[in-house]
C-alpha cells in the first residue's frame, strides 16, 4: 500500500498495566452489588451479538441515528471543516461511512482514527475503510478510551472525535463527565466532538428495545458469563441466571442485569474466588442512561465543552449534539 492508503494500528493494551478483567471481576463481584464492566461484553461473540441487536425490530437507536446522520452529516462537515474522524467506541464503523462520505464530499477527508477495546473490530473496520476510500490513512487504536486517550495520535488538521451510538449512556453522571473531560483534552486546535445520546421517551419503547421478541439482548449479556469461564476459567451456567431489564425511573436509565435462578457457588479460579449467589441475587451488567437536552448539554458544559448544535429525528427518540471547546 502507497504512503496514502497506509494503515497503522496501535495495540495500547498488551502489555497494559492498567486493571485487567481479572481486576474489574474480583472488584465488581465482591460488591454487595454484584456488578460487572460492560466493556467486557464486547469479545468478539459480544461484538457480532452488538450487531445484530443493532439490526433488531425493537432496537430504535442505531436506525434513528442513522437516520440524523443521512440528514445532517454535510452540515456537521460543513460546520466543522473535519479533516480527520477519530471515533470512540467505532465497533463495526457502519454508521461512519456517512460521516466519512460527507468528509470526502467536502474534499477534506484525510484520516480516520477508530478507538476500541476489541481487537478484532479495530482491525476489521481499519482494513474494510482503507478498501473503500482510497488515499484514507487509518490509524486505529486497540484501547480503552477511559484510559488509553493519551494514545492518539497528534490531529492531522481539524478533528472531529465521534462518540456516537448512545455509548455515553453506558456510564454513570460522573463517569460521564469525566471522560468527556478527557475528550475535551484531545480535540486538538478547532476541534469538535459529535455525541450520540439516546433520549427520554416512552418507557414501553425504551423497555422493548432491551427486551426483544427473539432474545438477543439477553445472549448478549449472559456473554459476559462466557467471557468470565473462557479468561478466568469461571463455571457460570448462563442458562442459570434470567436476563431483566427495566427502565429506572428515578435515574432515567435501562438497568440491565442476570438474575441467579436459584442459589449457586460459582468457582472463578482465575481470581481464586467462590462466588456466592442467592436464589433471585442480580448481577449488574450495563445501564443505558437516557438524555434530555438538559442532561446531555449539561454534562457536556461540566466537562468545559460548549454545545453549538443540536440534531435530532422528527421524533425526537435520539440526538446528536456538536460542541467544540468553551471558551471560558
Ligand atoms: N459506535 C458503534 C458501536 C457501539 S457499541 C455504534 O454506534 O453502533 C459500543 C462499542 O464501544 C463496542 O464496540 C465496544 O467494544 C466499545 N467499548 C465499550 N467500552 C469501551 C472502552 N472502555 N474502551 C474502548 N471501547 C469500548
Ligand atoms: C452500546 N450501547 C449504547 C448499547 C445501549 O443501547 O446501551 C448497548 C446495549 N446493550 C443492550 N442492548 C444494547
Amino acid at each position: 500500500m502507497g504512503p496514502d492508503g497506509v494503515i497503522e494500528i496501535d495495540d495500547a493494551l498488551s502489555g497494559d498495566a492498567g486493571p485487567t478483567l481479572a481486576h474489574d471481576a474480583r472488584e465488581g463481584l465482591g460488591r454487595r452489588q454484584k456488578e460487572l464492566s460492560p466493556k467486557h461484553l464486547y469479545d468478539s461473540r459480544g461484538a457480532a451479538l452488538f450487531d445484530e441487536i443493532c439490526e433488531l425490530e425493537e432496537y430504535y437507536p442505531t436506525r434513528t441515528e442513522r437516520l440524523i446522520l443521512e440528514r445532517h452529516a454535510g452540515d456537521i462537515v460543513a460546520a466543522t471543516g473535519a479533516a480527520e474522524l477519530v471515533e470512540l467506541g467505532s465497533g463495526s464503523a457502519a454508521k461512519t461511512r456517512l460521516l466519512l462520505d460527507a468528509m470526502s464530499a467536502a474534499g477534506t477527508l484525510s484520516r480516520y482514527v477508530p478507538v476500541d477495546v476489541t481487537e478484532r473490530v479495530v482491525r476489521e473496520s481499519a482494513a474494510a475503510l482503507s478498501a473503500a476510500y482510497p488515499g484514507l490513512r487509518v490509524h486505529g487504536l486497540i484501547g480503552d478510551f477511559l484510559r488509553h486517550l493519551d494514545r492518539l495520535p497528534e490531529p492531522m488538521g481539524p478533528r472531529l472525535l465521534a462518540f456516537i451510538g448512545g455509548t455515553i449512556g453506558n456510564f454513570r453522571p460522573r463517569e460521564r463527565r469525566e471522560l468527556l473531560r478527557s475528550i475535551a483534552r484531545e480535540l486538538g486546535p478547532g476541534g469538535h466532538l459529535l455525541l450520540g445520546t439516546d433520549l427520554v421517551k416512552d418507557r414501553a419503547v425504551l423497555e422493548a428495545a432491551y427486551n426483544d421478541a427473539r432474545g438477543v439482548s439477553a445472549q448478549f449479556n449472559r456473554n459476559i458469563l462466557l467471557v468470565l469461564n473462557r479468561e478466568l476459567g469461571a463455571r457460570f451456567d448462563p442458562e442459570a441466571f434470567d436476563y431483566v431489564a427495566s427502565f429506572d425511573d428515578e435515574h432515567e436509565w435501562i438497568d440491565m442485569r442476570l438474575r441467579s435462578r436459584t442459589a449457586q457457588d460459582v468457582e472463578v479460579p482465575g481470581i481464586g474466588l467462590v462466588v456466592h449467589l442467592d436464589a433471585d441475587e442480580e448481577i449488574r451488567t450495563e445501564i443505558s442512561a437516557k438524555f434530555t437536552q438538559e442532561r446531555a448539554w449539561g454534562d457536556l458544559r461540566a466537562a468545559g465543552l460548549e454545545p453549538v448544535a443540536w440534531f435530532t429525528d422528527p421524533r425526537e427518540w435520539f440526538a446528536l449534539t456538536l460542541a467544540r471547546e468553551s471558551a471560558c
